[in-house]
């Protein structure tokens, strides 16, 4: 075993687990400091001003953030998060779309209820109990009121593959306008039916997502990146781009790309006594934090 892999950072803890199966969502104050939400402030401003779309004061949606900076290309693997997407999608996790969103005062830019993901045949008929997409928020400008540009959920709604409200802006019994502090984090089931508010408010809404999915899963904001982009990369984030020319690898990624982390509890890359010793490390199936968890 080469001695440079590393060991997947923290993810769930069995409260935070717990939270995220009931609601769809968990709230993680302080998740960032002050330096950390100034670097990705700086990162975004840097990003928006030169992009052709951006116009002072207005509203910028951008995608494939990772690829656009140094700063977010750090966020494709940082273990503030990673390990929470890996306790899901284990060896095989994929960054399915890295965004950031400027949301100014006055604005016509809320949007409409609505779940991530498929929409005509969802992920949650398959898998109605575990989520095919994740999304990191990282949450930048505090949010202390509504119509201040806040995401709004319906909690619990990850389950629910119709929703009245659907294509409505309306407000429903039961939702949670979120209202988080500078710097905290949120982990999303992305079939949680969601919304934005309008931004009433003075304060511009600084904030990123970050998702993930497993690699079989379509990727939402690149088909491919660039060589020279991904020689820029450690190898963990190499991986997780999942950028391969071979469709089939995103199923069955080449040898090469194991481990992608070792296991937290045993620093190991197999799990012990699943097969017999000549099993290649790239044809095992692993068990991720959830089938641990329920044996
Ligand atoms: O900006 C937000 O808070 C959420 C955006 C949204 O609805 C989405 O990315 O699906």
């Amino acid at each position: 075993m080469e001695d440079n892999y590393r060991v997947a950072p923290p993810g769930f803890t069995p409260a935070q687990w717990q939270t995220f199966n009931e609601d769809g969502i968990i709230f993680i104050e302080d998740a960032l400091s002050e330096e950390d939400i100034d670097a990705y402030i700086d990162a975004i401003d840097r990003v928006a001003t030169t992009h052709p779309k951006y116009t002072q004061g207005g509203y910028l949606g951008m995608e494939n953030i990772v690829e656009r900076d140094k700063v977010f290309a750090g966020l494709i693997d940082h273990s503030r998060h990673v390990g929470f997407a890996y306790d899901l999608f284990g060896e095989l996790l994929k960054l399915h779309q890295s965004q950031f969103f400027l949301r100014p005062p006055g604005g016509k830019q809320y949007n409409q209820w609505h779940p991530d993901g498929a929409r005509a045949l969802p992920y949650g008929v398959f898998s109605p109990k575990l989520p095919l997409q994740i999304k990191i928020g990282y949450w930048l400008t505090g949010l202390p009121r509504e119509k201040m540009g806040n995401l709004v959920v319906l909690p619990g709604s990850h389950r629910q593959q119709y929703m009245d409200g659907y294509d409505t802006h309306k407000s429903l019994p039961g939702e949670k306008v979120l209202c988080p502090r500078k710097g905290t984090m949120t982990v999303m089931h992305s079939s949680i039916w969601h919304r934005v508010e309008p931004n009433e408010s003075n304060v511009v809404r600084y904030n990123i997502f970050i998702a993930y999915c497993p690699s079989w899963v379509t990727p939402a904001d690149r088909f491919h990146s660039s060589p020279e982009w991904l020689g820029t990369l450690n190898r963990e984030q190499r991986i997780i781009m999942r950028s391969y020319s071979h469709a089939y690898h995103n199923a069955k990624p080449p040898a090469s790309d194991f481990p992608l982390f070792l296991a937290r509890e045993t620093g190991t890359e197999t799990d012990a006594g699943a097969y017999q010793p000549h099993v290649q490390l790239h044809r095992r199936k692993r068990q991720t934090m959830h089938e641990q968890l329920s044996r």
